[in-house]
């Protein structure tokens, strides 16, 4: 049974107490950029905020608040993003999606529909790859004592993104239980399989609402999906939402929130295109509890990153939402594409060093044959994975179920 929506957000800090390490807002903020994630005061961040920061009300372009109304006529050129050593192509202008249905007949649609199957057909060709080889390996299994059997499984998992060291201790856990349950069975070796992948998966994956407004922030390089996601997701989101247009830097980035903004009835906080996101940041903050909104998402710019300036680029915009909301940003999200396999590892390591993670979101799960980069993520980043993504529409976002997708992964022999 998949996880519903219903009790994937968390609305009061006590429902669920010891699930989730997100800090309390009487805690104050969990992390900033380039702390590796040590706790820090309130009073340390509100006193490392230098005055020239802190946008001023006169010195700043004037706010921009657009209800759902028309997007803006004038197009942005795309352009070539240039960062690090690392020349990134220009992303394909946003897809057009459908009008997004109400929240609670997409949620319907999904179980109905049979979410395990729909996760199953978006790992189809990781199936035949990887599941596929898996399958005839397991099918000669019959004594745990074959070397031969368990060194096949390590090069069939690492070739499927699931990586070295997280392959190692897979089969290295899987091996030995395997001898002491003496299994000599494909079939209840199978069951072993999605029982230790289950396990090693599994993370609070509850997403904390229970601030006013709760502060969420995307992170993420360049066209992981952060926009789409933030979109999607605030058709489920309990309460108001509203959007701030913190990539400041990418051609149409803005316009792609406000159509999304449109869709979803969602008000959007932006400035105009180069503006200060830490200054956009501020303002939605502003905004948000000016009009009692319950939720506030916050988009970044995605850009290949090396770790100095992406700490140079989050600190500030860290800085303002924490010393503007004590405690906040209350969840840091990062969105992983899963077609990247181990590039999208080593970003999520550099992200969580720099950034304090909350949550991870694994995008287009749809195209990818090698769907084995979530356990890699899940052992190697030590950040739960919240959210996954198998297409581009709203219902294709859904809440991260540790047993389904080890099934879906593993499943049948
Ligand atoms: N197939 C598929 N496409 C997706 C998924 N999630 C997002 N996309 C598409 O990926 C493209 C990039 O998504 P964006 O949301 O613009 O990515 P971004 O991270 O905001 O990109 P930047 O703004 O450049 O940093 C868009 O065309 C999305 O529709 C998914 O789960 N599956
Ligand atoms: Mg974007």
């Amino acid at each position: 049974m998949a996880r519903s929506w219903r009790n994937f957000f968390r609305r009061s800090t006590d429902e669920t107490e010891n699930q989730s390490p997100t800090a309390t807002e009487t805690e104050g903020p969990r992390h900033r950029p380039g702390n590796g994630g040590v706790p820090v005061r309130e009073d340390e961040i509100a006193g490392s905020v230098a005055p020239e920061d802190m946008p001023e009300a006169s010195v700043v372009e004037e706010v921009e608040i657009v209800p759902a109304g028309p997007p803006r006529e004038e197009v942005l050129e795309p352009e070539e993003v240039e960062s690090g050593s690392e020349v990134v192509e220009p992303l394909p202008e946003p897809t057009a999606v459908e009008e997004a249905p109400d929240a609670e007949a997409v949620a319907e649609e999904q179980e109905s529909a049979g979410w395990f199957g729909r996760l199953r057909q978006g790992l189809t060709r990781s199936r035949e790859s990887f599941v596929g080889q898996l399958n005839a390996a397991v099918a000669e299994f019959k004594d745990a004592e074959d070397e031969e059997f368990w060194e096949r499984v390590e090069e069939i998992l690492v070739s499927s993104d699931v990586g070295v060291p997280t392959t190692a201790r897979l089969v290295a856990e899987l091996e030995q239980e395997a001898l002491r349950r003496n299994i000599t069975s494909g079939a209840e070796l199978k069951r072993l399989m999605v029982e230790y992948a289950t396990r090693m998966l599994e993370g609070p994956v509850e997403l904390d609402v229970s601030h006013k407004p709760t502060v969420i922030l995307m992170v993420g390089v360049n066209g992981t999906g952060k926009t789409t996601t933030i979109g999607k997701l605030s058709r489920f989101l309990p309460g108001t939402t509203m959007f701030a247009a913190g990539d400041t830097f990418r051609a149409a980035a803005i316009e792609q929130l406000q159509q999304w903004g449109e869709r979803t009835s969602t008000p959007v906080i932006a400035r105009d295109r180069g503006a200060d996101a830490a200054a956009v940041a501020h303002d939605s903050i502003e905004a948000a509890k000016r009009e009692g909104t319950d939720v506030l998402l916050i988009d970044t710019a995605g850009r290949l990153h090396t770790k100095v300036n992406l700490m140079a680029e989050l600190d500030k915009v860290y800085r303002v939402i924490g010393r503007q909301m004590p405690g906040a940003p209350h969840e840091v999200l990062m969105t992983v594409d899963a077609t990247t396999g181990q590039n999208g590892l080593r970003q999520a390591k550099m992200f969580q060093e720099v950034a304090g993670l909350t949550g991870i979101i694994l995008t287009k799960l749809d195209g990818t044959a090698k769907g084995g980069i979530a356990l890699a993520i899940a052992n190697e980043v030590g950040v739960p994975i919240k959210l996954i993504s198998v297409g581009e529409k709203v219902e294709d976002l859904h809440p991260f179920d540790a047993r389904e997708f080890a099934e879906a992964l593993f499943g049948d022999l």
